[in-house]
């Protein structure tokens, strides 16, 4: 495996000549039969195993529950490892707050954030070292204004590499807005918010995969001027994945570049947390209309909007405000994109909201929609 400590993060060299690629074309020739041959070995030893578990048990449990996570991938996986008093820490864990905050009042909504290295925790007892804006860790804080207010926006890089903000809000020079910020500098721009809808913001600092993979991304919601039909709660979702070059566990874990870009993530989640919306849900009583802002900021992947025993009512795509489908069970938010989604829910009970990729759902992007008070959970 190679790993790239997100603050060494240096760009492959380019093959020097002809003779070079041919030599990596050959040895790409000779690692695809040696996977083809582990591919085949994998599956007869998988064929054993199946055989070995319908036979009486052989192996000691314990041997078995420490079973090797890391032969089946060329890229070493920390997918689903967690310190063994996970249960607990995710208990204590303080979700992050998806309420939709309220729209200040004016015609400038002054925002002023202060990137800062920081480790986070992304899953319980799993800490990562992260870019984040405003001390939020991942996303940063959620910006609220109303379409024709005007956004300030001061950056301050309290880091210690060059960083930006680029909102795709905003119809504005990027070469002049979204320039790089040195580290101890400020600097602020302003645009006005004249596209309603849910937008991504994020750090365009190249190289950008690594900026966006350490937390630099957040939502920011433009209202419409008519506004939208009334509903009775209002949640902002930020999807997100994370490749680390380490469990985060003894120590925050950096980033795995060569993940990154193999799309390999070790943990997918909403609002930086795995399944922290499972442990602490989010809640509506029955016959509630219950509307997501949802933004999947990537770096990569794209997020699968569904909610399960539901129908989403109503559904903007990607930032456009002036229609919506309606009755629709999966929505693809692409990475970079945002959708707003209503659903109302008659009946009592807990109702996952997932990206039915389900690959996401296994490393962490699941939360619940608590409905009511089902039986056995604590009021609300
Ligand atoms: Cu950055």
């Amino acid at each position: 495996m190679t790993s790239h400590p997100a603050t060494a993060y240096r760009p492959p060299r380019k093959p020097e000549s002809g003779a070079l690629v041919k030599v990596v074309a050959l040895f790409l020739g000779i690692a695809v039969g040696i996977l083809a041959f582990l591919a085949l070995f994998m599956w007869a030893d998988a064929r054993d195993s199946r055989d070995a578990a319908a036979a009486p048990a052989s192996t000691p449990p314990a041997a078995a529950a420490h079973a090797d996570h890391n032969t089946a991938l060329p890229i070493e996986s920390f997918a689903g490892v967690v310190p063994k008093n996970a249960q607990e820490l995710a208990a204590a864990h303080k979700a992050y707050d998806a309420t939709l905050p309220p729209i200040p009042a004016g015609d400038v909504v002054k925002v002023h954030m202060t990137l800062k290295d920081m480790v986070v925790e992304i899953a319980p007892g799993v800490r990562y070292n992260t870019w984040a804006f405003d001390g939020h860790g991942a996303p940063g804080p959620v910006v609220h204004v109303r379409e024709g207010q005007t956004v300030e926006m001061t950056l301050t890089n309290g880091g210690s590499i060059p960083h930006s903000i680029d909102f795709h809000a905003a119809r504005i020079a990027p070469n002049v807005a979204f320039r790089d910020v040195m580290p101890g500098d400020s600097f602020s721009f302003k645009f006005t918010a004249g596209d309603p809808g849910v937008f991504m913001y994020h750090c365009g600092t190249k190289p950008v995969l690594a900026h966006i993979a350490n937390g630099m991304y957040g939502a920011i919601v433009v209202e419409p001027k008519e506004g939208l039909p009334a509903v009775d709660n209002e949640y902002v979702l930020v999807a997100s994945e994370w490749y680390m070059n380490g469990d985060g566990i003894d120590e925050p874990a950096s980033l795995d570049m060569a993940k990154a870009r193999a799309m390999t993530p070790d943990w997918t989640t909403f609002n930086g947390y795995a399944n922290q919306y499972v442990t602490h849900p989010l809640t509506a009583d029955p016959g509630d209309t219950t509307r997501f802002w949802v933004v999947a900021a990537g770096p990569t992947l794209d997020t699968n909007f569904h909610v399960v025993g539901a129908i989403l009512d109503r559904a903007w795509v990607d930032g456009d405000m002036s229609r919506h489908e309606s009755r629709v069970q999966t929505v693809a938010v692409p990475a970079g994109g945002g959708a707003v989604f209503d659903v109302r829910i008659a009946e009592t009970g807990l109702y996952p909201f997932v990206s039915h990729a389900f690959a996401h759902v296994d490393l962490g992007q699941v939360g619940l929609l608590k409905v009511g008070n089902p039986p056995g959970t604590m009021s609300h």
